[in-house]
């Protein structure tokens, strides 16, 4: 056999044992990499890490990954009891003390209580290692009859508050020459995501914002990691917006839909943290598989999410 046929044979054997790897994944195939043979989220123990949205859903559920790994935690969110059940619930995984967790009510919205806020943090451990920008609001609209104040809505709490927290948070890291910022974007940052426009706008915009901020912070020794998921059980529906100023969605999700589970996210979202990955996409197919070809091949990609997308999208929405 000479060279060149063992370069081929070499080459299609590479390139199957990518396509198995890619058909049987729920993630990225450098983060299915990661779970397997990086780090393990052990390297993150004792680190002072702060979720916001940490009451419900996907933050929840890291706030747990995160306990049980030994980090020190500080939980955010509007709902000052459910951050306690969360802390009260992360205490029982006995890695760590009542000291260890701070929770710490605040409206992201309210841009004034950011300063003190961060001040409280730094008062308390000194330090803040990882900042995880996760609450944030969906959306499910048609275009054309959203309402331009929803759109500014959805700016201000899942770009114009992200940015905020993070200018406070970003000074301190940099005196300390080290840090990481973690975004909660979704594969809407990375695909249009038919009926859910200004959602769409909004993740991509931050997604830009936070791939910037990741090519100045490289020399200084700052981390930025964009997790991007698919569809996740979790109550992001219940406070949707609509194409209504004021209206919420009030959805509930329903068994059987094909959601990924909110542990299984969270799991993987710690791993992308654990081994400061820059991006990540966590679903399942055929959506993993629309984020491949869009981003690889984008005039097939385009091609074909034209003319399916609104119709998968509506179909998954009907739960079938
Ligand atoms: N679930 C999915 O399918 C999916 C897919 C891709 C991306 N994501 C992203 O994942 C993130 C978390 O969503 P989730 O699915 O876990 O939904 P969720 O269960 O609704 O959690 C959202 C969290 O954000 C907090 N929050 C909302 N508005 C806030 C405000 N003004 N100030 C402070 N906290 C606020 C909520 O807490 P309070 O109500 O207590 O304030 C809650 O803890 C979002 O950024 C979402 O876009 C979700
Ligand atoms: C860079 O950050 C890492 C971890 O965040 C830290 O261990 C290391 O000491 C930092 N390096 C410098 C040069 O400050
Ligand atoms: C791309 C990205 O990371 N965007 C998200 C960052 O975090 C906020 C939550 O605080 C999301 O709502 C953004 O859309």
């Amino acid at each position: 056999m000479d060279f060149c046929t063992a370069i081929e044979i070499l080459a299609v054997a590479v390139a199957v044992i990518q396509i198995l790897r890619l058909i049987f994944t729920d993630c990225d195939l450098q983060l299915q990499w990661a779970e397997k043979f990086g780090q393990s989220t052990g390297v993150l123990a004792r680190k002072v890490v702060w979720i916001t949205g940490a009451s419900s859903g996907i933050g929840e559920y890291l706030a747990y990954e995160l306990a049980k790994a030994g980090c020190r935690l500080i939980l955010t969110a509007r709902r000052e009891e459910e951050l306690q059940r969360v802390k009260k619930q992360c205490l029982s995984f006995g890695s760590l003390l009542d000291e260890d967790i701070l929770v710490l009510p605040l409206d992201l919205l309210q841009f004034d209580r950011h300063r003190p806020a961060v001040e409280e943090v730094i008062a308390r451990y000194k330090q803040i290692d990882v900042l995880v920008n996760n609450a944030g609001r969906s959306q499910r609209a048609a275009w054309e009859k959203t309402d331009l104040q929803v759109d500014r809505e959805m700016l201000e709490i899942n770009v114009l508050s992200v940015l905020s927290l993070t200018k406070q948070v970003l000074p301190r890291m940099l005196d300390r020459g080290q840090g990481h910022i973690v975004n909660m974007s979704s594969v809407a940052g990375k695909v249009g995501a038919p009926l859910s426009g200004s959602y769409t706008g909004a993740k991509h915009a931050i997604q830009g914002w936070f791939n910037a901020l990741r090519m100045e912070m490289y020399s200084r020794n700052i981390s930025v990691t964009n997790l991007c998921p698919g569809p996740v059980f979790s109550n992001l529906l219940k406070g949707s917006f609509t194409e209504k100023t004021g209206e919420v969605l009030d959805v509930e999700m329903k068994e059987g839909e094909k959601r990924m589970s909110t542990e299984r996210c969270a799991r993987l979202c710690a791993v992308a943290i654990a081994n400061r990955l820059d991006e990540v996409w966590i679903s399942q197919h055929p959506i993993l598989l629309g984020v491949y070809l869009s981003q690889y091949m984008p005039t097939i990609g385009t091609w074909l999410l034209k003319r399916v997308g609104v119709k998968v999208v509506s179909r998954f929405r009907e739960g079938k």
